[in-house]
């Protein structure tokens, strides 16, 4: 008799008619055949799927290149089918469930003719942790398969995993004819379900991502008690030897996997990775918050990341370990055959292809590599990963940080009073928008735990579910918040960044550790700046002084600014939230 799965791949298969159905096993061979199969194939606007880069410089490096109108997340296009519109809150794009799966059913019909059906069994999170989930996505494109690979811990054990059980997580995604018209990338969080067409790209493809791990996931969390967060996870470890685990959640593309990969510029101190892009957080029998990464990989932005801003990576992508690694919309390097970005540290190529192909030299305006051109890489290349990764388990969280890109106010760190208000103080957190997602660059949006695109469900109610995560933990993570953005007058950076804000993570360990004393001010407690690690650190008193300034002036027209967030979610917004925020605005005199 068939099962589950097999009665769910052959409705599909009768739905988008493919030439083929091919069921992937996770393996390296079969990796290697996958690639093979898409150098030969011109799927994307007669380009191949895949082109083999320099393999002595960049071994089991690829390079893709997308569909010229498919280069990022498309969060207009993107739906949360709660049965009733309330559920998914004005954060979310809303359909009714029945009218979208028959307007997907009618866009998947015959998408994969002529095109192979790969059926991918993956789990996010080790496969022995009790938090993992099993699931299987279809594509009709090696490339998506690949990166799944990558980013996944793809294995046909799955299968047998899931045995009889109907409630697995399920993925189906097409690129169908690329048409921007056409693409939609529809959640179902009651079927655990996703389902995606139109586009190749990451976040709207890789349905393991931001599709499941977070958007289905947080409500998944919210019923089960447990949270899905966009955060980084990381162990640093002080001279001592001694590991503290921190997570920081940051919008996308502000520096969050620079953060998950720091080398240190502190003698004796090291950070070791667990993950950049995505956390999942349970409360632990010790009332303690535990974290496990679901992902294994990295699929992170390329322009900007060098030798100087992120040697970790670098050496990552350089390492050759695990099959492949790839390049998307990079620029190729015509005399090397090597990839190339804007930011990598080298002067350009004297002649090159730009991210679509065309010919590139340096004395052309245009960028090389598009603003958004990624890299897929395994995490197990990182030479910094934390002996912790494949604990099932997970780690122990001692602080969580959060933070944006805010050019002026928010001081460089400061902890919040309590786990009530530093929900408040993730709550309004913002940042200038990047070019991760196709909206216009430098606006300030306000991105509640750097979760607003990513929340599968009213926001007013994941805050509720955080307050209620906070009181059932006996000992939980101390929440701070930071700024590695704010400039001074001339519009200059007033921090480095980079490897020196472990001088910012020395601080929050000292504090966890209630080794220092800090200034208590309207938004949470300040550092004394003699507490601050500043050896080896050339910045001037008025720099600093700059920098955790806390001028409540500047604050009035900022809580007046939350307001109209807090307000957007009317009665969903816990009253606990609305209290924190009347105590800071009296506090601050606005
Ligand atoms: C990402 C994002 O790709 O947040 O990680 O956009
Ligand atoms: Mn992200």
């Amino acid at each position: 008799m068939a099962t589950a799965i097999e009665r769910w791949v052959d409705e599909q298969a009768r739905l988008f008619k493919p030439k083929k159905v091919y069921w992937c096993d996770g393996s390296e061979k079969e990796a290697h055949e996958l690639v093979e199969a898409g150098i030969l194939d011109e799927q994307i606007e007669g380009q191949p799927v895949f082109q083999a880069l320099n393999q002595h410089r960049w071994p089991k490096a690829f390079l893709h290149r997308s569909h010229p109108s498919d280069v990022a997340r498309v969060e207009h296009l993107t739906y949360v089918c709660h049965p009733d519109k309330e559920t998914a809150g004005p954060n979310n794009n809303w359909m009714d469930p029945d009218e979208a799966k028959r307007m997907m059913a009618k866009l998947s019909d015959g998408a994969m003719r002529d095109k192979t059906m790969y059926v991918l069994p993956y789990t996010m999170g080790h496969p022995d942790s009790p938090y993992a989930k099993a699931c299987i996505q279809l594509t009709d494109i090696a490339y998506v398969a690949v990166s799944m690979r990558i980013m996944t811990r793809m294995s046909r054990s799955v299968i047998d995993k899931i045995g009889s059980r109907e409630d697995f997580v399920k993925g189906i995604h097409s690129v169908g004819d690329f048409d921007p018209n056409k693409r939609f990338i529809m959640h179902f969080p009651d079927d655990h379900l996703v389902w995606s067409i139109g586009s190749g790209y990451g976040g709207n493809a890789l349905l393991g991502k931001k599709c499941f791990s977070l958007r289905i996931a947080s409500w998944l969390g919210k019923q089960e008690g447990w949270l899905a967060e966009h955060m980084v996870i990381m162990g640093v470890e002080d001279p001592k030897g001694n590991v503290t685990y921190i997570t920081a959640a940051l919008p996308s593309a502000c520096g969050k996997t620079n953060l998950a990969m720091m080398r240190s510029a502190l003698p004796g101190y090291k950070v070791w990775t667990l993950g950049d892009d995505i956390a999942w957080l349970n409360v632990g029998p010790d009332g303690r918050l535990w974290a496990i990464n679901p992902e294994s990989g990295f699929f992170g932005v390329a322009p900007g990341t060098s030798m100087q801003t992120n040697p970790n990576m670098m050496t990552a992508l350089k390492k050759g370990a695990f099959y492949p690694t790839l390049f998307t919309n990079t620029a190729l390097d015509l005399d090397t055959n090597e990839p190339w970005w804007e930011g990598m540290g080298i002067p350009p190529p004297r002649s090159a292809l730009d991210w679509q192909g065309e010919h590139w030299e340096p004395s052309y305006k245009t960028k090389a590599a598009h603003p958004n051109s990624r890299f897929t890489v395994s995490i197990y290349n990182a030479p910094n990963l934390s002996k912790e990764f494949d604990d099932p388990k997970g780690v122990p969280i001692s602080a969580m940080i959060f933070g944006g890109k805010r050019t002026s106010l928010i001081p460089l760190v400061f902890e919040s009073l309590n786990w009530q208000n530093g929900v408040f103080a993730a709550a309004r957190m913002g940042s200038e928008t990047t070019a991760a997602a196709t909206h216009k660059e430098g606006v300030l949006r306000r991105d509640p735990m750097a979760m607003l695109p990513f929340c599968g469900y009213n926001m007013g109610d994941y805050l509720q579910h955080w307050l209620a995560i906070g009181a059932r933990m006996t000992n939980p993570p101390k929440i701070f918040a930071v700024n590695w953005f704010r400039k001074d007058e001339k519009n200059k950076f007033l921090w480095p960044g980079f490897g020196d804000n472990i001088r910012v993570l020395k601080w929050v360990i000292d504090r966890v550790n209630g080794s220092v004393e800090a200034k208590r001010t309207p938004i949470g407690f300040v550092p004394h700046i003699k507490d601050l690690d500043l050896r080896g650190l050339k910045i001037s008193k008025p720099k600093l002084e700059r920098l955790f300034k806390v001028d409540l002036k500047e604050w009035r027209p900022e809580l007046a600014d939350v307001r109209k967030l807090l307000e957007k979610f009317g009665d969903h917004m816990p009253p606990e939230i609305w209290r924190e925020y009347e105590t800071l605005k009296k506090e601050a005199g606005a």
